[in-house]
């Protein structure tokens, strides 16, 4: 079987057109234009290309948005005192520090600082809760752009057995846990999330009906390991070179030539995920806005 492509970067564009319009009438209706604020730190070229990418769709979609560029060595003092500029920050409804941080700066303190209801990448303990018992919240934007991709390619997800490979915060807990519970459109599934103490990876992938790899390494999932029919969702973007242009040469955790042969859907690298990233984003900024405005929203 030749697996359809679940183009990503379509879905996506169609869903931002959808936040363009909304923000075009809440700006019209209500005068709130959606505020979105970006933090780096550092220069790692991997997060300046995401946080360039948030920034130029916040204006595409008439958001007002504002980035900061802090440098590596910055205090951690002083990353919180930012933080705390926005919080307070009236025409700011979302803020967002991009990950990873250097070592110095206590990433979970950096978290625990931003005011949950601008929260929105759904990172701070007070929704990771709420999404965990199933509440209105900031859904993380990989997690909930990977259940839209679902929906969208209409996979069957209730009843179905879904297997998480890797387990961090950003990824692979938040979608495990989303996909167990009784959400509609997409959940019901039979969760199993793998990891590096997984002792038979292989017998795990074999049973798919629905794999989701989110390892942060190339190629890790290959044709054999897979079976007939399944829907793959890979989360992973890994720089394995550069063109002689200078170009960053991008692949996936799944070896897509072989695993598409059996597969029934797949998401390409890139052009899957990752745009889905950057849209649920947006979506959650466009919410938030709602939020601050006393309007009915989605997140609380
Ligand atoms: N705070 N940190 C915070 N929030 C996030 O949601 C993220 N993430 C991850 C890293 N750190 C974060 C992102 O934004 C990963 N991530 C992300 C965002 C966008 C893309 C990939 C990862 C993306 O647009 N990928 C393109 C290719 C981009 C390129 O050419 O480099 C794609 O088509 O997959």
């Amino acid at each position: 079987m030749a697996a359809k492509i679940i183009d990503g970067k379509a879905i996506a564009q169609e869903i931002r057109q959808k936040i363009k319009e909304e923000t075009a009438e809440l700006k019209e209706k209500h005068g709130v234009v959606p505020g979105l604020v970006t933090i780096l730190v550092g220069e790692n070229p991997a997060s300046v290309s995401y946080v360039k990418a948030k920034q130029r769709t916040a204006g595409d979609l008439g958001f007002y948005s504002v980035q900061e560029n802090l440098p590596e060595d910055v205090s951690e003092e002083e990353l919180l005192k930012l933080i705390d500029k926005y919080n307070k920050d009236e025409k700011i409804h979302g803020i967002l520090v991009q990950l990873p941080l250097p070592k110095h700066i206590d990433e979970r303190k950096i978290l625990y600082a931003i005011d949950p209801r601008k929260d929105v990448d759904g990172f701070h303990p007070v929704n990771v809760g709420k999404m965990v018992i199933g509440e209105p919240c900031f859904l993380p934007c990989t997690p909930h752009g990977i259940l839209v991709l679902l929906e969208k390619a209409g996979c069957e997800v209730s009843g179905a057995e879904v297997v998480v490979i890797g387990r961090s915060n950003i990824v692979g807990k938040p979608v495990a846990n989303l996909l167990l519970q009784k959400r509609k459109p997409v959940g019901n599934a039979t969760v199993t999330v793998c990891h590096t103490g997984t002792r038979d990876l292989v017998f795990h992938t074999k049973r798919a009906d629905i794999l989701i790899v989110a390892v942060g390494k190339p190629k890790v999932v290959t044709g054999d390991m897979v079976k007939e029919g399944v829907v793959v969702i890979d989360v992973g973007v890994n720089r394995i070179g550069t063109t002689p242009e200078g170009k960053a040469i991008l692949c996936g955790d799944v070896d897509f030539d072989s695993v598409k042969e059996k597969a029934s859907a797949i998401t390409p690298v890139p052009g899957g995920v990752g745009p889905m990233t950057i849209t649920m984003l947006m979506k959650n900024t466009l919410e938030a806005a709602k939020l601050w405005a006393g309007l009915p929203n989605e997140v609380s």
